[in-house]
């Protein structure tokens, strides 16, 4: 067992500050707040009751609900699975079958979907209080199995261990000077590293405050007295979007002393709106689910837009080069270090696959380094992951669920640019006879899979442009 799985993952809750930890609703609409000592009782009180499970389910509401339950899973030592509450079908019959979770933690009176409705239930009673703990318990297994999309087949269990998160969080603290004085305010899902790790268990960890928003409206964020934000580049595109015509809230959200975008690239466009508004220079930072993060532009560092920033202490970052880079210094970014994930879930296969000779993990991304030494992502090795609105999402699971059509003889899907989402998913289809309602096939897909996997476009083709070999070549299709 190494050092950091001897102490506790979040402290605060052991010896509560006086300060609120949680607190969830846009201001003014406030739905909870939990101090550090109410947390602590709320939480411990349900740890006490997970004690001796081996993994739980938790209906990952972007509410209180889902942090406490988060919370007690790693107070009890158990191993919490955070599951999207949109899942289609396909993918929480697959979640399930995978993980096996022996119960599921949900806010009261919310409705569960099938088959998630036959696990034993407990409610997240934020009335019902325990004691402060003493200690978080021993962990047989890891502390999160969180999951995401790869280029085909269904989304895999990323297992991430105690150790793995705390030296992530304490890394990331270094640099960005993140302490118990900050208020984090976001409005991120909780099902993700970013939103769940960073932006839950980040806070918890320094004994500072969240605040939840719900959604990153301009002049929510600028009454929550935010001093950090995190986001995805399509919040804040349409944050700049609303700062345009709202001046006294760029004042406002210009007092927070940083702004932190990552899980897909900000344009060099969102980011100067951003600092002509705010006076602020959004950082940003790059990371993975299996690697959690792995660069980030520091506090003090020069604002350097396009740049994700240096690695974070303790984690080595190589670019290998490609072949065939004329001089360009482009190379296939490797990760080593304390953050990396245990492997997925019943897939030896798949990690095996994510790990060099040498022991590196193969992000699949492509990069170059800065003069100032800075990580700078130039592109992906796969062209079959789309990420739409900070989603990571496979091409092949669309494909696969638009194959189950009866109307849909092939199928071949990629992601187009998008202002606001980054990349928006298209679908070109060859029918099997009359083509079947673009809506039809839409809506098939959101039912099979979540609704944010939906093609935003259906475009209707004779036959997929293929090669030799019979394989579609998608760099033909046209964009
Ligand atoms: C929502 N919709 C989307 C997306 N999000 N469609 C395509 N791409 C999306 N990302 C659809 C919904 O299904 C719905 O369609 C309609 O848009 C409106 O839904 P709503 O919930 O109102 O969406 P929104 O508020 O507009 O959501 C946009 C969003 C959201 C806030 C940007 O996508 C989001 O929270 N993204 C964050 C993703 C994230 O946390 N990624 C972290 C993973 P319909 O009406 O048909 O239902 S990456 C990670 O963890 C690593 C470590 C990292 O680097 O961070
Ligand atoms: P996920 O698997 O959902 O955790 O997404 C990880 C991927 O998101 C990475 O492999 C990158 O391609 C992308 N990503 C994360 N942060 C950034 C960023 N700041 N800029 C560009 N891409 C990013």
């Amino acid at each position: 067992m190494m050092a950091s799985d001897l102490s506790p993952l979040l402290p605060a809750l052991l010896d509560p500050p006086d300060r609120v930890a949680l607190r969830f609703g846009a201001p003014g609409a406030i739905a909870a707040e939990l101090t550090y000592a109410e947390l602590a009782a709320v939480a411990g009180g349900l740890a006490a009751r997970l004690a001796g499970h081996g993994r739980v389910a938790v209906h990952a509401t972007p509410s209180v609900h889902t942090a406490v339950a988060v919370t007690a899973a790693l107070l009890a030592g158990v191993t919490a699975v955070p599951m999207n509450p949109k899942l289609g079908q396909r993918e929480l019959d697959h979640v399930l079958a995978d993980s096996a979770p022996e119960l599921v933690l949900a806010a009261p009176g919310v409705a569960l979907p099938d088959p998630v409705a036959a696990l034993p239930r407990i409610d997240v009673d934020l009335a019902a209080s325990g004691s402060v703990p003493d200690r978080e318990q021993a962990a047989a297994g890891p502390a999160l199995v969180v999951y995401t999309s790869g280029t085909t087949g269904m989304p895999k269990g990323a297992l991430l261990s105690r150790a793995a998160l705390a030296a992530n969080l304490d890394g990331l603290a270094q640099a960005w000077e993140w302490t118990a004085e900050d208020l984090l305010g976001h409005a991120l899902p909780l099902f993700h590293v970013h939103g769940l790790v960073l932006g839950v268990l980040g806070p918890l960890r320094r004994g500072g405050t969240l605040h939840h928003l719900g959604t990153l409206d301009a002049a929510a964020l600028a009454a929550s007295g935010a001093t950090l934000v995190f986001g995805v580049p399509t919040q804040y595109h349409r944050l700049a979007g609303q700062l345009e015509s709202d001046a006294a809230s760029a004042t406002a959200i210009g007092r927070a002393r940083l702004l932190v975008s990552g899980s897909a690239a900000l344009t060099a466009v969102d980011h100067a709106r951003l600092r002509a508004a705010t006076g602020l220079a959004v950082r940003e930072r790059y990371g993975m689910t299996e690697t959690l993060i792995i660069t980030a532009a520091r506090a003090g560092d020069d604002p350097e837009p396009g740049a994700v920033g240096h690695p974070l202490p303790d984690t080595d970052v190589r670019l290998v080069p490609l072949p065939g880079d004329g001089g360009e210094g482009l190379g296939a970014v490797e990760v080593r270090g304390p953050a990396l994930f245990d492997g997925y879930l019943n897939r030896p296969d798949a990690t095996a696959a994510t790990r060099t000779s040498d022991g590196w993990f193969a992000t699949g991304d492509i990069g170059r380094w800065t003069e100032s030494g800075q990580l700078a992502l130039v592109g992906r090795s796969a062209t079959d992951l789309i990420k739409s609105g900070g989603y990571k999402i496979g091409a092949g699971e669309i494909e696969n669920a638009l194959l189950e059509h009866p109307g849909v003889a092939e199928a071949a899907v990629i992601g187009i640019p998008d202002a606001d989402l980054g990349e928006r998913i298209v679908a070109f289809v060859v029918a099997t006879g009359e083509p079947p309602a673009e809506r039809e096939l839409v809506d098939h897909v959101a039912t099979l899979l979540s609704p944010h996997k939906r093609p935003r476009e259906v475009r209707f083709t004779d036959a997929l442009p293929r090669n030799d070999m019979g394989k579609v070549v998608k760099a033909k299709l046209p964009r």
